[in-house]
């Protein structure tokens, strides 16, 4: 880029600079029998601040990929002594869709349907040797965006708009698996539903915007006192929160909730005139037997619907 004195300019080369910095996060697999040729495009890629892999053969890239999960872009030669490129393609579209790993394929034949095979194969784009720098830096280029752009998308399919918690299909989707593999373990899993009391009063008399500022409050306080890595909370949807406790069994559950509605207690959210607060009601019931993942939450929900009737702000169990 040639900087002129003006703000286009510098703002292209901003933009230009941030995208390398965000390859930084990239790990790219370069596969090629020819050390040099490798090396290459190795160095062509390290320059452009990639986290570089390098692999001389197909069986070694396959491996690599099962060792670096976090590996999103292959570059693969075609021909190479143990398996060409292509079946490389092939076997790696086995385990890895395209949404999670971009390939391109590279080749110095002069078999001009290669290119074509390579992308029915499931490669993402392919370019011919010799190449030019600038066209095979645009290609990865936009796979790299490409890969960003799921990410964003997928981010924002999973996660609930107003409070940054994971949505309702993020909690379905994942819940299953993580439920079979605590029981599988022979652990104890319980699962909790939480809903904010008399949420319906509190729009009704101070808005809906409040109403928000204390869902979002409340799901951040839910969050600091959630060890996620551990717990799956979701915000299901309304003022309803679903948690699924891996490791807890009932009464463990029934007293982490119990910690849990304190929290929420304490929560206020200032207002001109005042501090306002809120109480929550939780059912929880144990996780046994393979049920149906739903059937789990609709046993929480039982519990809740007895935790209002009984006076709210309370754990039922
Ligand atoms: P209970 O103690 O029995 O749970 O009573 P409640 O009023 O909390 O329950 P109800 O299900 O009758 O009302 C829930 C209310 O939550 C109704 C709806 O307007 C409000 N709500 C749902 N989603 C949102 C949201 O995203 N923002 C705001 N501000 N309000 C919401
Ligand atoms: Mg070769
Ligand atoms: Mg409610
Ligand atoms: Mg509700």
């Amino acid at each position: 880029y040639v900087i002129k004195n003006n703000e286009r300019a510098i703002d292209m080369v901003i933009a230009a600079v941030d995208r390398i910095l965000a390859n930084r996060s990239v790990r790219v697999l370069v596969v090629d029998d020819v050390p040099s040729a490798r090396k290459m495009l190795a160095d062509l890629l390290r320059l452009q601040q990639f986290q570089v892999f390098e692999a001389s053969t197909g069986t070694e890239a396959m491996t690599m990929l099962e060792q670096h999960p976090g590996i999103e872009l292959v570059v693969t030669d075609y021909n190479m002594p143990d398996m060409d490129g292509y079946e490389l393609t092939r076997r790696i579209r086995r385990v890895h869709t395209s949404d999670r790993v971009r390939i391109i394929g590279i080749s110095s034949s002069s078999d001009r349907l290669l290119s074509a095979s390579f992308l029915k194969a499931g490669a993402n784009d392919f370019v011919y040797r010799p190449f030019v720098v600038e066209e095979l830096q645009c290609r990865i280029g936009h796979n790299v965006e490409t890969l960003s752009q799921i990410r964003q998308l997928r981010l924002a399919a999973f996660s609930d708009y107003l409070t940054g918690l994971r949505n309702r299909r993020h909690f379905f989707d994942e819940g299953p698996a993580i439920v079979a593999s605590c029981l599988d373990r022979g652990e104890a899993c319980s699962m909790a539903m939480l809903d904010i009391d008399h949420f319906k009063r509190l729009n009704d008399t101070y808005g809906h915007e409040i109403g928000d500022r204390v869902l979002k409050a409340v799901a951040t306080r839910l969050r600091e006192t959630l060890d996620d890595t551990d717990h799956m909370l979701a915000r299901l949807g309304g003022e309803e929160f679903g948690i699924l406790l891996t490791g807890l069994d009932i009464q463990q559950a029934s007293d982490f909730c119990e910690m849990l509605r304190h929290q929420i207690a304490e929560v206020r959210v200032a207002l001109d005139d005042a501090d306002l607060g809120v109480t929550a009601s939780i059912g929880v019931a144990q996780v046994e037997g393979h049920e149906n993942f739903s059937n789990y939450l609709n046993a929480a929900d039982q519990f809740l619907y007895l935790a209002k009737r009984y006076g709210r702000n309370r754990v039922y169990s």
